[in-house]
């Protein structure tokens, strides 16, 4: 048993070793944002440039939300769930550079994307009235 547990340590080490050699692999950041009536739980996201964000909005309220940025610079952008462009929205999905909704009751979306540029960027909810009643944000992105 004792022996087992030591070629695991050693399979781990080796893994971490190769992953670190990689030098341009980066972890992603994993975000999460939570929506209730009317209002996110934070305020400020923050992310690297050029690493890969892991954005998940869960939505404990009962009215649609959603997190959208008009204008990002970005690569290797797709919700993978709640790309939502069927939902009650204040404007056009496709002038929206990033996109993601949440239907109510614990509804949730997600998306994964690389910010490209440093910077600090608004989100908000485009169902109508809601960035009008306080649902923006900052999404920072650092060098
Ligand atoms: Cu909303």
């Amino acid at each position: 048993m004792k022996r087992l547990g030591f070629v695991l340590v050693l399979v781990v080490l080796f893994a971490a070793g190769c992953g670190a050699d990689g030098g341009a692999t980066t972890e992603t950041a994993e975000l999460r944002l939570v929506a209730t009536d009317i209002a996110y739980d934070v305020s400020t996201l923050t992310a690297k440039a050029n690493q890969p964000v892991h954005l998940s909005l869960e939505n404990a309220g009962a009215l649609d939300h959603d997190f959208s940025i008009r204008e990002i610079a970005l690569r290797d952008m797709h919700a993978t769930e709640g790309a939502g462009d069927d939902h009650m929205m204040s404007e056009d999905a496709h002038e929206l550079d990033l996109h993601v909704a949440a239907m109510p009751h614990g509804g949730h979306g997600v998306v994964e994307f690389t910010p490209t540029e440093a910077g600090e960027y608004e989100f908000y909810c485009t169902v109508p009235g809601h960035k009008e009643a306080g649902m923006t944000g900052t999404f920072v992105v650092t060098p």
